[in-house]
């Protein structure tokens, strides 16, 4: 059940959502190449029902847009820098469309060599991850990504920010249309979903956020201007650090901490780097593929068995709805981005 309840919606075809993704982002000047791609991301997530990077997310990107910051045609450049590392330089324009231009060699390599990484540097980000991990198990392969964010989260023990909301996501290919998917922020809640709170003047759970004093707190718009906690305390800590340190220094590109100084008050996305690494199972699992994947399959199984659900089987059922009978938007949404005039 979405935040906003009952509220009044506008209902719209998957292919008019793009449509007016693509309108208005070219509308404030970004480039028809970049327009798509991200417009894809934005249609995915309304499509899925994952509102907070779904259409929600299409004035927050005409503010990056103009913030004079990012560069609205910038193209990709693509390094093939060794057997098993791609690198893509988004030019600080856009994360998506150097995915999608680099996403086709980070598989050849992990076909031929067995695990391959992808790095992209320089990127505005601000999209969820389960479509690019998505795309790379329809190729056949595992795949892990991360990317920081803005120093949002406070570590354990702690009261400020310091780390992003840093999602990790991962995937396993399947047989049948549907991949087994995880992604999900290591702060408690994606910043998105903690603004829709927000918005909707829902209270949050204790354990999300403190406010500016560092106490706890259930207001989402106290949490929001104080920091928002990690979930598993300890553990999403670290590895939310891990996130910050492997797509940060590792790939040369920027923390949270560092993203959000860049922005200086621009209220941009954030602006660092992304790993995706991909795995090849019939390269990595010995003399039988098949085999393992049957086992891969026996696991899967087994939580059905105990009336448990994978990740995304919620996402999965939503896409076949939503294909079926279009979305229903928020009305006050929809009117705030047509008042973009675009
Ligand atoms: P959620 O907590 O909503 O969901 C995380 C994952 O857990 C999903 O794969 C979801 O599948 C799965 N899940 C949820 N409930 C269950 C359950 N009961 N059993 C099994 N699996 C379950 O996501 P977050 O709020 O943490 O993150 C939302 C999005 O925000 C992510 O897509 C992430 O990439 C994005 N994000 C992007 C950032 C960026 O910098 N670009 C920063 C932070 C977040 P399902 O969808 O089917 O429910
Ligand atoms: O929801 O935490 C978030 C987020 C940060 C950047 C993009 N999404």
């Amino acid at each position: 059940m979405s935040v906003f309840g009952d509220a009044e919606t506008v209902s719209l075809s998957v292919g008019e959502v793009f449509d007016l993704a693509v309108r208005v982002l070219t509308g404030a000047g970004l480039s028809l190449d970049h327009a798509q791609a991200v417009a894809r991301a934005l249609t995915a997530g309304e499509r899925d029902e994952c509102a907070s990077h779904g259409l929600y997310r299409l004035p927050g990107c005409v503010m990056t847009i103009k913030s004079g910051k990012m560069s609205v045609d910038a193209e990709p450049v693509i390094e093939d820098v060794s057997p098993a590392l791609v690198r893509a330089d988004a030019g600080y324009a856009y994360s998506l469309l150097a995915f999608e231009r680099a996403a086709p060699l980070l598989v050849e390599k992990a076909k031929k060599v067995g695990v391959a990484a992808l790095v992209i540097n320089n990127c505005f980000h601000f999209s969820a991850l389960w479509p690019e991990i998505e795309h790379l198990t329809q190729q056949g392969v595992a795949a892990l990504a991360m990317t920081p964010s803005h120093s949002w989260v406070a570590p354990a023990g702690g009261k400020r920010g310091l780390l992003g909301t840093n999602p990790l996501a991962f995937g396993w290919p399947r047989p049948g249309p549907n991949p087994y998917v995880f992604d999900f922020a290591t702060s408690a809640i994606a910043r998105g979903d903690m603004s829709l709170h927000d918005i909707a003047g829902k209270p949050i759970p204790e354990g999300w956020g403190v406010d500016s004093e560092g106490q706890p707190t259930t207001s989402a718009r106290a949490a929001l201007d104080g920091a928002m906690l990690t979930f598993g305390g300890h553990k999403g800590s670290a590895l939310s650090t891990m996130i910050e340190l492997m797509a940060g220094p590792l790939i040369g590109d920027l923390t949270s901490r560092e993203s959000m100084a860049f922005d200086d008050g621009a209220k941009a996305a954030p602006m660092h780097g992304e790993l995706i690494l991909a795995f090849n199972p019939d390269l990595m699992g010995g003399a039988n593929p098949q085999a393992n994947a049957d086992r891969a399959e026996a696991l899967f199984a087994a939580f059905a068995d105990q009336g448990a659900r994978l990740p995304s089987q919620r996402r999965f059922e939503a896409r076949e709805c939503s294909l079926k009978h279009g979305v229903r938007v928020p009305k006050v949404l929809f009117d705030q981005i047509e008042a973009l005039g675009y």
